[in-house]
């Protein structure tokens, strides 16, 4: 979720987009102030992974930019890996502000400066002391009985949607994780209640 480029920077992925008060423009990022401290939004796309139901190929959720690159290419299959957009799938309960089910998930990324530490805090909806809170939602993962495991990610409780996506055409899915008992400890943990989590900087 982090990728650090020296003491001092910092790139948190954040699972949604929210609307940055836009300062200015430059080298092409956007800026905002908040509180004295110098957010950058590095990159705003769509969450990409492997196909739900495929066995192999990448596993994790990334980040993909609006605007991509391409260096050299040859239109048409000739590899065996591939990556899809993302949907939400939220159509048995939907603790968000928006109703998510169906529709693409974007995302963003996101630079901090003067905050070089960040955390995804899984189970908990707030940051210890001393903690920026940069957002907290809801733990979302891939579907238990499909074919390929994918990492835990947080989704804002505020997160939105591309517009316009409400289609059905699946790709990568987004499920609310639910605690099982067991192994895992009931309490503090209930069985079936969805996971809360937090992302704090430092
Ligand atoms: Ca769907
Ligand atoms: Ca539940």
């Amino acid at each position: 979720m982090s990728a650090g480029e020296g003491p001092h920077v910092l790139v948190v992925l954040r699972w949604f987009t929210k609307q940055l008060e836009t300062i200015k423009h430059a080298r092409g990022f956007k800026f905002s102030v908040v509180n004295s401290i110098i957010k950058v939004t590095l990159n705003r796309g769509i969450v990409g992974s492997g196909y739900f139901n495929h066995h192999g190929g990448g596993g994790d959720y990334i980040c993909l930019p609006n605007n991509p690159k391409y260096d050299k290419y040859k239109d048409g299959y000739q590899s065996n890996s591939y990556i899809y957009g993302t949907e939400y799938e939220v159509s048995g309960y939907n603790p968000f502000k928006n109703n998510l089910h169906d529709h693409d998930a974007p995302c963003a990324v996101c630079y901090v400066k003067s905050r070089a530490t960040q955390l995804m805090i899984p189970a908990r909806n707030d940051c210890p002391s001393g903690w920026t809170e940069e957002y907290h939602g809801y733990l979302m993962s891939a579907n238990y009985s499909h074919k390929k495991s994918r990492n835990f990610i947080c989704i804002d409780r505020d997160a939105e949607f591309v517009h316009g996506s409400h289609a059905d055409k699946d790709g990568a899915l987004l499920y609310l994780v639910e605690g099982q008992c067991g192994s895992l400890p009931c309490l503090p943990y209930v069985a079936g209640r969805e996971l809360t989590c937090a992302v704090c900087t430092k």
